[in-house]
């Protein structure tokens, strides 16, 4: 039995300095841990309320209120009970009362509070069937932030390197590089300009989408070479904050569905991107699968605001062939019980996960052992910055406990 004795939720801010949420959660037994919840900008229209309408200040209240007094004595090892009281006094569809980010904090501060009592790390108590901890996650490293994450660069939000190898090490240790290499060719193409950071800590130029492409891809080839790693280009449109009156709005011209697909598709062949995340708008489960059919078998298609982590937009885009890969977000759906549904169901049907930051984040590491819990495919990340670090450094950590 391990009961929940006490719980604290409180504010703090995350890495854009806004303000979110964290809960302490103590076990009757004494175990206690501290989770903190992270804060989209591209969010999905298909994800759950962050926060209730009055923000963090009416979440605390509306936790302390109504949501602690209902958790008190919760037997803790049974997430998806924790994770229904959650839901109960919430009482809304997309927790607009009590906030998916309440919600986060306590749902994943309670698994590592059991993780505590029984001496196991997070990602051992929400292991997966067939989960051994041998099989580390690719890194989907953020090397290039733009979209709404950054001021003054191009429409497509990330440009990425993605780096498939088995050990860890190798997969962080390129995207670092593909992060530095970077750095050095927007400088030498552009010497006078003060070179910036966006949300995520990837470098902003004032740059077209192809020349940041031609940038990463060279990037990427010399990274492969120096240190002869598998890490390839790819990139996350986030093409909803760029699709207006149905049509997708660039500095330079507007396309329609036919055209972004045309568009994106050969992207994907002529820069060999093998990772594309929504690439049509986030209503627009045909379109998205026209790419995948196009591009699928080599490049791994990801779908994020489509889907929003919930399990009925992903059962939709698996019958549709939508994408190959689904990314996956706590908050998105506010409990960890909601997380595995989704994630056992992806896992059951063929689809990749991707476990993934947020761009608003906190300097915690619990994201990697979700990444490694459920078996992900790949944990994405931003490369550099304490609240990114943070995960992958855990991932190191994890690695060296699991194999020494
Ligand atoms: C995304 C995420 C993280 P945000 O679009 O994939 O990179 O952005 O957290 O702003 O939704
Ligand atoms: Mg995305």
């Amino acid at each position: 039995m391990s009961r929940i004795g006490s719980i604290e939720v409180e504010s703090l801010y995350d890495s854009r300095g806004r303000a979110t949420v964290e809960a302490t959660v103590a076990l009757e037994s004494g175990a206690r841990s501290r989770a903190g919840a992270p804060s989209g900008a591209s969010t999905s229209v298909h994800e759950v309320r962050a926060f209730p309408a009055g923000g963090v200040p009416e979440a605390l209240a509306t936790a302390r209120a109504h949501v602690i007094p209902a958790l008190i004595g919760v037997e803790a090892t049974d997430q998806a009970a924790v994770d229904r009281v959650l839901h109960e006094v919430d009482g809304t569809r997309d927790f607009s009362r009590i906030g998916g980010n309440v919600a986060t904090a306590i749902s994943v501060a309670t698994a590592m509070a059991v993780g505590e009592e029984t001496h196991r790390p997070l990602w051992r108590v929400i292991a997966r069937p067939g989960v051994d901890g041998h099989s580390f996650p690719a890194i989907v490293g953020n090397c290039m932030n733009d979209g709404v994450h950054a001021i003054g660069g191009p429409e497509i939000q990330e440009f990425i390197a993605y780096a498939e190898e088995k050990d860890p090490r190798r997969s962080v240790a390129a995207v670092v590089r593909v992060h530095g290499l970077i750095r050095e060719a927007i400088h030498r193409r552009l010497p006078t300009i003060a070179l910036g950071r966006g949300d995520e800590g990837g470098w902003v130029a004032p740059l077209s989408n192809e020349q940041a492409l031609e940038i990463l891809v060279e990037a990427c080839a010399a990274a492969r070479d120096e240190l002869h790693v598998a890490v390839n280009p790819g990139i996350d449109l986030a093409a909803s904050e760029f699709f207006e009156d149905g049509r997708y709005r660039y500095r330079d011209r507007s396309l329609d569905t036919d055209g972004q697909v045309a568009y994106v598709t050969e992207l994907v062949d002529r820069y060999r991107l093998r990772f594309l995340e929504d690439p049509l708008d986030e209503g627009d489960f045909d379109g998205s699968a026209a790419v995948t059919r196009a591009v699928g078998a080599k490049t791994i298609v990801v779908g994020d605001d489509v889907y929003g982590t919930d399990i009925r937009r992903v059962q939709e885009g698996a019958a549709k062939g939508t994408s190959n890969a689904v990314l996956i977000k706590v908050n998105q759906v506010g409990t960890l019980t909601d997380t595995m549904t989704t994630v056992d169901f992806c896992r059951s049907h063929g689809l990749a996960t991707v476990s993934s930051h947020r761009s608003g984040e906190v300097p915690e590491g619990w994201l990697a052992h979700v990444a490694l819990g459920t078996g992900a495919r790949a944990l994405k990340c931003g490369v550099v910055g304490g609240e990114r670090m943070a995960k992958l450094n855990e991932l190191l950590r994890l690695r060296r406990a699991l194999e020494g």
